[in-house]
Parts: C-alpha cells; sequence; structure tokens
C-alpha cells in the first residue's frame, strides 16, 4: 500500500514537472527554491552542466534534492531534459515575508533579554548592513577603548570598499599574547554569520571583569575580527534587495555573463591543491558559484587576509558560513584526514558539546570536496610550501539549520549568535597554551621527612601534563608555606615548555626547605606546590605535610647530613663512562640508581650495606640514549640526587 502511495505521488509530481518543463521560462538572475529529481540526472551531471551544488538538501527517500538557484542554472536543467519542480518561484522575496511575518510575530524586548546590551539586529530583515556593521565597530570602540582597536583596513575589495578588521584584547601593543581569527561573509548571503561574530564581540566586551571566561580571554588572548570579507557582494545584494534575501554569493569581479564574481572561498592555496582531480571549484565558467578565479589569491579580498594573517601568528581560526549547522574541518580538497586530526576532532567535539553541530571534513559534513577554501589554506599542506604551511587550527561553521535557510528571520538570530558562543571560547582558549591533567596526577615528592636547621633538597616527579593547546606551556613552579618556621629558601623551578600537543613527565630539579632548628620533632606542615603559566587559564596546585626531624636529633643528624655528601659525576656531560662519588656518615644500607627524563629506572648501581666514608661508582651507559639521566643515592632516611648528561 505504502509503495502505491509513493508512486502516485511520484506519478503526480512527474506531470507537475513536465508540465514545468515545457512552459517555464526563468529568469537568469533571479533565484528559485527546486525540487530535482536525481533519476533524471546526478549530482555528478549537475555539476558537469554548471548548476551549482554548494547547498543542497537530500532527500533519500524520494530520491531528490532541494536547492536554491538561479533562473539561468533551470534553463540549463531544462535544456538537459532534468526534472525538477520549483517550490518557491522568487526566493529572496520569500524570505523577506518570512522575515516581516516573523517581525510582527516576535517580541524583540523579550528576546533582546538575554543578548548583549549593546547588541541590536540590523535593518535587512534583522541582519546588518555593511555600513551597520561598521557603526558597531565604532561603537565597540568609544565604549571599550582599552579592550578593543579602532577599525583599521587590511585592503580594499575590488570595487575598493574597505575590509575592516579590529583586534579583541589588552596590551594589544606591548605584549605578544597567543592569537586567534574570526572571519564572517565571505559569501555575501550568509549574514547569520555576521551577526554571530558581532555578537560575540560585544559578549567579550560586556562581560570583561564580569564573567571569567570574558575576562581570561581578554587579557590573555589576542582575537581578530574581519566581520565582512566580502564588503562588495554584501553591499549588491544590499542594494538589490534592500529588505534582505538577497542571493549573490561571491565577490563582484566582472566576470561572467549572468552572475558576476568570484567565489572567495575557492580562490584560496594551498596551491598545490588548485588542480587537484577531486574537483571542488569551477576553472572555467565565471557564471559558476563556485568559480575559483584566474589563480589562487588572484582576488583583492583573499589577498588582503592572506597579507593580514602572514603578519600575524594565529594559532586557530574561524571562518563563519551559513547553514546547515556544521563545523567543517580540513581537508577539503583531499578525501582523506589531516595528520592533526585528532586534535581538529578532539576540538570540534567539545565545541558542538551543545548546539549538536555535526562536525568532520568536507566529505562527511557537506558532501562535496571545496578546492581552494579558506581552511585548507590556513592550514597548509603537510610537508607542503613552507609558504603554505601556516598550521592554523582553522573551522568553517555553518550556523543555521535547513529551515533558517541563508537569511534566517529575525527571532532566529540571537538564538544562532548564541548557540555559538561556546564554540567562539573554546577556539580562543585552544590558541594558548591549554593544560590537560587528570587530578589523580599528583606529582610526587622524593622526600617527605625533612631535618629542622638544615638545608633539604626535594624535587618532585611528574606523571602526565598534556598541552591540550596550540600554544607552548613555560610552566613555573612555586612552593609555598605559611609556617615562618618553615623557610623555603629556593621555591620557584622551571620544567621545560611543554610544546602544543606534547606530554610532559619527569622529575624537577630541586627546592631548598629550611625548616627552623627550633622546631620539634614530628612537627606537621603543609605546603602548597603550584603550577603557573603565562596565558594559561588553569593554575594547578597539589597539596602535601611534610613531617619535621625535629631538634631532639637535629644536632646528630645535621653533623650527618653534612657529611652525607653525592659530588657532581666526572666527566660530566660524558660518553659512554663517568665516575660518581658520594660520602657515608655512617655505615647504612645503600642505593644508588639512575632515572632517565621521564622518572623510569634505567639501572641500579649500588644495593648494599657500606661503610662511612668516601665510595666511587663507575657508570657504563653504552646502551643508553644520549639525554638527561639523574642519579639518585639513598641511605637510610637521606636522599641525594643529581643530574648528569650522556652525549654521544
Ligand atoms: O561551499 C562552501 O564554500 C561552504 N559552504 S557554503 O554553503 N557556506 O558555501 C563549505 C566549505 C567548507 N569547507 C571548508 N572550509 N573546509
Ligand atoms: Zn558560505
Amino acid at each position: 500500500m505504502k509503495k502505491i502511495v509513493v508512486t502516485l505521488i511520484f506519478i503526480i509530481g512527474f506531470l507537475n514537472i513536465n508540465l514545468f518543463a515545457q512552459t517555464g521560462e526563468f529568469e537568469n538572475e533571479a533565484f528559485y527554491r527546486v525540487e530535482i529529481h536525481l533519476n533524471s540526472a546526478s549530482i555528478h551531471d549537475l555539476i558537469e552542466m554548471g548548476v551549482s551544488i554548494d547547498h543542497v538538501h537530500n532527500n533519500h527517500k524520494s530520491n531528490t534534492i532541494i536547492a536554491e538557484l538561479a533562473g539561468a542554472e533551470l534553463a540549463l536543467m531544462k535544456e538537459n531534459s532534468v526534472y525538477f519542480e520549483v517550490l518557491v518561484e522568487d526566493v529572496s522575496q520569500w524570505y523577506v515575508s518570512r522575515m516581516q511575518k516573523d517581525l510582527q510575530s516576535f517580541d524583540l524586548n523579550k528576546a533582546m533579554k538575554n543578548a548583549p546590551e549593546n547588541f541590536q539586529l540590523g535593518s535587512m530583515g534583522g541582519h546588518k548592513t555593511f555600513e551597520e556593521v561598521v557603526e558597531a565597530l565604532d561603537q565597540m570602540y568609544e565604549l571599550f577603548p582599552d579592550l578593543i582597536t579602532e577599525k583599521f583596513s587590511i585592503g580594499e575589495s575590488i570595487e575598493g570598499r574597505e575590509i575592516w578588521a579590529v583586534w579583541i584584547g589588552t596590551e594589544l601593543e606591548e605584549e605578544e599574547k597567543p592569537q586567534a581569527l574570526y572571519t564572517s561573509l565571505t559569501h555575501a548571503r550568509e549574514p547569520n554569520s555576521m551577526m554571530a561574530v558581532i555578537y560575540y564581540m560585544w559578549w567579550l566586551l560586556e562581560n570583561y571583569e564580569t564573567d571569567n571566561t570574558a575576562t581570561f580571554i581578554v587579557d590573555n588572548r589576542h582575537l581578530a575580527f574581519i566581520p565582512v570579507l566580502n564588503p562588495d557582494g554584501y553591499e549588491f545584494n544590499r542594494v538589490n534587495n534592500p529588505n534582505g534575501g538577497g542571493m549573490h554569493r561571491k565577490n563582484r569581479r566582472p566576470v561572467g555573463s549572468w552572475r558576476q564574481g568570484v567565489d572567495l572561498n575557492r580562490n584560496f592555496g594551498p596551491f598545490q591543491f588548485w588542480d587537484h582531480p577531486n574537483g571542488g571549484s569551477d576553472a572555467t565558467n565565471p557564471n559558476s558559484d563556485v568559480y575559483r578565479g584566474a589563480e589562487p589569491f588572484s582576488e583583492p579580498e583573499t589577498d588582503a587576509l592572506r597579507s593580514f594573517v602572514y603578519a600575524n601568528d594565529f594559532r586557530t581560526a574561524f571562518n563563519y558560513h551559513t547553514f546547515s549547522n556544521l563545523l567543517i574541518y580540513p581537508y577539503g580538497a583531499l578525501q582523506r584526514v589531516t595528520v592533526d586530526h585528532h586534535i581538529l576532532e578532539g576540538y570540534a567535539i567539545e565545541m558542538t558539546q551543545y548546539n549538536n553541530y555535526v562536525y568532520g571534513t568536507d566529505d562527511e559534513t557537506v558532501g562535496y570536496s571545496t578546492r581552494g577554501n579558506s581552511d585548507d589554506w590556513m592550514y597548509g599542506l603537510e610537508a607542503g610550501n613552507p609558504r603554505d604551511r601556516m598550521n592554523i587550527i582553522a573551522f568553517t561553521p555553518e550556523v543555521g539549520s535547513w529551515s533558517d535557510y541563508f537569511w534566517p528571520p529575525p527571532s532566529r538570530i540571537i538564538p544562532l549568535s548564541e548557540e555559538n558562543l561556546h564554540p567562539n571560547i573554546l577556539l580562543a582558549l585552544y590558541a594558548g597554551p591549554d593544560l590537560m591533567y587528570s587530578s589523580d596526577m599528583v606529582p610526587e615528592p622524593d622526600v617527605l621527612i625533612l631535618e629542622a636547621g638544615a638545608e633539604n633538597h626535594v624535587s618532585f616527579t611528574f606523571g602526565e601534563l598534556y598541552n591540550y593547546g596550540r600554544y607552548e606551556i613555560k610552566p613555573q613552579l612555586t612552593l609555598i608555606s605559611d609556617n615562618d618556621d618553615f623557610f623555603i629558601s629556593f621555591d620557584t623551578v622551571d620544567i621545560p615548555a611543554i610544546e602544543a600537543d606534547t606530554t610532559f613527565s619527569g622529575i624537577t630539579d630541586s627546592f631548598i626547605i629550611e625548616p627552623d632548628a627550633s622546631m620539634q620533632d614530628g612537627e606537621e606542615v603543609t605546603v602548597i606546590l603550584k603550577m603557573s603559566a603565562p596565558w594559561l587559564d588553569i593554575s594547578p596546585e597539589w597539596e602535601y605535610t611534610f613531617t619535621v626531624q625535629g631538634s631532639a636529633t637535629a644536632h646528630r643528624d645535621d653533623e650527618i647530613a653534612q657529611k652525607f655528601n653525592l659530588k657532581q659525576n666526572y666527566p660530566n656531560p660524558f660518553n659512554p663512562t663517568t665516575l660518581i662519588r658520594f660520602t657515608l656518615p655512617e655505615h647504612n644500607h645503600v642505593t644508588l640508581d639512575v632515572f632517565d627524563i621521564t622518572g623510569r629506572k634505567v639501572q641500579n648501581l649500588v644495593n648494599d650495606a657500606l661503610p662511612s666514608g668516601q665510595h666511587s661508582v663507575s657508570f657504563d651507559a653504552a646502551h643508553l640514549a644520549s639525554g638527561v639521566y639523574i642519579y639518585r643515592l639513598q641511605a637510610g632516611s637521606y636522599t641525594l640526587t643529581r643530574k648528569m648528561t650522556l652525549t654521544k
């Protein structure tokens, strides 16, 4: 029964289409929403014909796709006997009437309650015009001159408009901080890309000093914003459709007979992808909506962005588009993932935690390859032209659902912007150092009993500290006690910088603690080990209790300690043998072990009862790799460690 109904519907549909195919006359530059029957032409056939398949909704059940296409494309399909049905005659008008209907029913005041105070909708169906974006940038600077720069131009569009940028952050002139980049309106018909960015900018500025996250980001990152990368295309849409709904996508280079321009999101490098056989851009037809232009960066808009990116050091980027609730990452031109896939995917999982956008490569999301998109270029090709290797972790969020389409109604602008706040925040955080450690990873001190009236050397062994961010962590460890008798005479040590996407584990240098000679035997002191690093959002702390070996035994132990001595090995650096000498004050059981820098024991040299006096042991490291090693002498409750370097 079901089958019959489906067949009936199909036949009726079929008749309709035929009707259209015979009588339809289409205006070249007007946009229509159509349903195309794939049994009459495959997606591949459509692309070959020159029909732009950048945003199609697949209906697998009926084997159709829904697309918004120009009249000229409909004519092309008609010529090629493709069966399609027109669902909406004038898409731009459809958008406008939807916006107007929405405006009547939607309570603006209520919607604005949760939005940043200064965030305002624009005059184009709720979306800001180019001029209104400029006004917003000026207003931001006027209200928050300490947190944002005045707008500056990164270059001119092909029709001579300025491509405006700003920085948000503190100490913008004085200091270099981890940088992230946000761009939008590469495609002129995707205004909510820009609205989401403006919304985020106001959120950062207004919440500085009231919200911890906003404050942290503004103080510890430098964020660049380019809200309108394609001002000409966007202005073209405004002039032709002042109430919104304009469907022009590309820039306004005067090429093409009925649809002018170059698709800026096909005009980037890497140069190696330009002619990639996967396709994903149109090489020859300037009317195509995915026409790539004459060569990579042939367009002043992409060229301006390239210069700006070269002049800075961005670690992460969002290149905002709309729509279909996606978070896309490289590669777009290749049908494979990058070597940094674990990072891209890991970030994407966290970024989409609340908005549930679908994440993946182009192949996995939009389902077509894109040659010359911004993200492939910003990321770069591994082992490719170094000029192309920026190594920026770049994503394209595609804001909005299939019912929002390109011009979401006003009531949708705030929710769509709001649902991208979380990913925007994470993008800024990931641009910097970002520590990941498990709470059960507690650095272990080598001694817990300390002698009163003596210098005690204490070092810590670390398990796993992973830098999940894109900027190196330069950690500093500080040991703190609020007990005045517990004097920490050497309270800061550095551990080696932890590069992006690497893990640190190993033994630190020694802190020196000198408990006052008056301290009692068995007295306990709490000490905090604190790790901090520039621009790091969490400073982990660990607490320890040390027990003092007090005054009763201190005097004798002091003497013993003075005589208990571990000398620097000789020679050092060495290859492959060296001599380790130590002095024992009394007969004792002694162990002497060698560890690698990760804390793994590589050799035991002594495990024996030895008489007091001087001892020496030869260490042969022929079987070990070059590097720093630690040797540790333990005799009763005393421990001493030193470092040595093997250079082969
Ligand atoms: O086709 C495009 O350029 C993007 N879709 S849109 O509908 N906004 O035009 C998707 C390109 C995304 N690819 C990558 N940036 N990797
Ligand atoms: Zn787009």
